[in-house]
């Protein structure tokens, strides 16, 4: 079954993307300029619930030791859009994406040196915690580890705004029938159709 491949026009940041840059600082390697710090993501790491992103990983801060990072992300898929060499060596890499090897679902890249990698990843409809990382262990075990903060998604059946999807919420249903008052699902009245949306308490 041929893979749905994602669009960068779909992104929501299709002209910037969210950059997590591979570096070396003070004998570590990082990612996005810092050691792990647990449940502590940077501002440029939470990122929405349930929307298609673009991110870009580069591997150019190495100073004397230039290694390969085999990037792993939790919980999520991702697509590859393009690797570029950004410092030369370009023929040592000429086979990196040969064949079907970037065209498939991922949830683990190879970094080679000097390379910019662009990804696109539908973050997910689940808020949370999720880590990304090298996935050699020495590196991992040295803070080559981040945080991705999912945020929650708007409860769409939560007229009220409480953060629950509960009785008060059918209360003002049922009292805005027949009018766009509780119109969740857009087509311009309070239904049945709200009423469904409302019973799941699904999230948009
Ligand atoms: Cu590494």
């Amino acid at each position: 079954m041929p893979v749905e491949r994602y669009l960068l026009a779909d992104a929501a940041n299709p002209t910037a993307p969210r950059q997590w840059p591979i570096s070396f600082v003070a004998m570590e390697f990082v990612f996005n300029g810092g050691l792990f710090v647990d449940h502590a993501p940077a501002a440029n790491e939470i990122v929405p619930c349930d929307t298609l992103e673009y991110v870009e990983f580069t591997n150019t801060g190495g100073g004397m030791m230039w290694m390969a990072h085999s990037t792993h992300m939790h919980g999520r898929s991702f697509q590859i859009l393009s690797r570029a060499n950004i410092n030369g060596n370009a023929a040592n890499y000429a086979g990196v994406s040969a064949g079907f090897n970037d065209t498939g679902w991922k949830d683990t890249i190879m970094i080679w040196p000097g390379k910019r990698v662009r990804l696109l990843v539908r973050w997910s409809k689940f808020a949370g915690d999720f880590a990304y990382h090298c996935h050699l262990l020495e590196h991992e075990d040295m803070g080559m580890m981040r945080t991705i903060r999912i945020e929650a998604c708007p409860l769409l059946g939560d007229i009220n705004g409480d953060g629950i999807v509960d009785a008060t919420d059918l209360t003002f249903l049922f009292s805005a029938w027949g009018t766009p008052n509780a119109d969740l699902n857009g087509d311009g009245t309070t239904d049945s159709a709200d009423l469904s949306v409302i019973l799941s308490g699904r999230t948009m």
